[in-house]
C-alpha cells in the first residue's frame, strides 16, 4: 500500500495535527487503506484542501501513482483531434467489444464524497439534474434518481455496465457510501451513449461509450459534453494537479479511456498484467475496478491520469491495444 510506504511515524504525527476546510483528518484520508490492508494506494480526499493540507502524504502518493513530481505542472489538451488522426484512431478489430472514455469532476467548494453531508449532496443532486435535464440535441436525455429506481432496473443498467454498484468495501470505508442510496443517480441519453453518474465516487462521472473500439468517436463526443456541462458548473480544479477528485489516482485529466477486449491466449497467462504494466495500462475485470474476467474479455485502460494530457491518454489506449492485439497473435 502506498500510504504506508510513506508515512513514517513523524510525518504520521505532523499531519495528524490538520484539518482540512471540511474538517477531515488524517485518520479520515487513510480509514479506507487502514480498513482494508490489501489497498494498492489507501487514501482518499475529504475536500479540494486536502491535496494542500496533507500534501507531504499525497505528493509522495501521487508520484509513485503517476510518475509525476510536486515540480511539475499538468496541461491540459482536452482539444479536437486533429482531422487526420480520426480514422486512425477508430479501431474496428472485432475483439473490441466496446469503448468507455470518462472522466471524474468535482464541483467546487462542495466537499467530495467522502465528507459531503446529506443535506449538501441532496442540493447538489437537484443543481446537478436541473442542468442536466436541460441539455439538448446528442445530449438530449433525463436524469434518474436512484431512490425513484426499482431494484431491478438498477441491477439491469449495472449489468450492461451503465450504471455504478453500492461502492465495495474501499469506498465503504472511505465513506462514500453514507445514506446510500440517497443523492445518487444518472443521466442519460436515448441511446445511452453519453450518460453521467452523479455522487458516486466523484460528484460526477462524465462518460461516453459505445459498443466497437471506435476511440475517437467517443473522445469527441466525452470532449462536447464535458465542454457544455463546464460551462454550467465551476469544477474542482488548480494548476498543479489538474481536476481533483475523490482518489489520488484520478488526479490531472481525471480521465479513464478503456476498451472491453477479448483476449483468450494473454489472458490466461501472468503475461497479461505484466505486458499491460508495460505499456502503461491497468487491467481490470469485466464489472469494472475489483472484479473478475468472464468469457476472456477484459477491461484495459490508462494508468496515468496527470502530468499527461486527454489526447495523450488516448494516444497510450490507441498504442497499447494495437500492441495487446499484436502480442496476442504472436
Ligand atoms: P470507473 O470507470 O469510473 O473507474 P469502474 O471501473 O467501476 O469505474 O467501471 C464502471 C463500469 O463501466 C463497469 O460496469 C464497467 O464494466 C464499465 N466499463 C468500463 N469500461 C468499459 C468498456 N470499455 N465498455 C463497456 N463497459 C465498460
Ligand atoms: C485502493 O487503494 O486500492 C483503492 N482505494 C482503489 C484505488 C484506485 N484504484 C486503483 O489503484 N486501481
Amino acid at each position: 500500500m502506498l500510504t504506508t510506504r510513506f508515512l513514517n511515524d513523524q510525518l504520521r504525527e505532523t499531519l495528524s495535527k490538520r484539518r482540512s476546510e471540511n474538517g477531515f483528518e488524517l485518520a479520515d484520508v487513510l480509514r479506507s487503506g487502514t480498513e482494508n490492508p490489501d489497498s494498492n494506494i489507501g487514501a482518499y480526499a475529504g475536500d479540494a484542501s486536502c491535496y494542500e493540507v496533507f500534501s507531504e502524504l499525497f505528493d509522495q502518493v501521487i508520484e509513485a501513482y503517476h510518475g509525476y513530481t510536486p515540480d511539475q505542472q499538468h496541461y491540459e489538451q482536452f482539444e479536437p483531434l486533429a482531422a487526420d488522426s480520426v480514422g486512425k484512431l477508430n479501431l474496428a478489430d472485432p475483439r473490441i467489444i466496446s469503448t468507455r472514455i470518462r472522466v471524474g469532476r468535482n464541483i467546487k467548494d462542495y466537499p467530495f464524497p467522502p465528507s459531503i453531508s446529506h443535506a449538501s449532496r441532496l442540493t447538489l443532486e437537484a443543481k446537478i439534474a436541473t442542468i442536466l435535464n436541460q441539455l439538448t440535441v446528442d445530449q438530449k436525455g433525463r436524469y434518474y434518481s436512484l431512490s425513484q429506481m426499482s431494484d431491478s432496473e438498477q441491477r439491469e443498467l449495472t449489468e450492461q455496465h451503465y450504471l455504478f454498484k453500492k461502492g465495495d468495501r474501499f469506498l465503504e470505508s472511505a465513506g462514500v457510501n453514507r445514506d446510500w442510496p440517497s443523492g445518487r443517480g444518472i443521466f442519460y441519453t436515448a441511446e445511452k451513449k453519453f450518460l453521467v453518474w452523479v455522487n458516486e465516487e466523484d460528484h460526477l462521472r462524465i462518460i461516453s461509450m459505445q459498443q466497437g473500439g471506435a476511440i475517437a468517436t467517443v473522445y469527441e463526443r466525452l470532449r462536447q459534453a464535458v465542454l457544455t456541462i463546464g460551462a454550467e458548473l465551476p469544477f474542482a480544479r488548480n494548476n498543479r494537479l489538474g481536476y481533483l477528485c475523490s482518489c489520488p489516482t484520478n488526479l490531472g485529466t481525471a480521465m479513464r479511456a478503456s476498451v472491453h477486449i477479448k483476449l483468450p491466449r494473454l489472458g490466461q497467462s501472468e503475461e497479461l498484467a505484466n505486458i499491460c504494466k508495460s505499456l502503461n495500462l491497468s487491467v481490470r475485470g469485466i464489472h469494472g475496478e475489483h472484479s473478475e474476467s468472464k468469457d476472456d474479455i477484459w477491461d484495459i485502460s490508462n494508468t496515468q491520469r496527470l502530468g499527461i494530457s486527454e489526447i495523450e491518454v488516448i494516444k497510450t489506449l490507441f498504442q497499447g491495444v494495437k500492441s495487446l492485439l499484436q502480442e496476442e497473435d504472436r
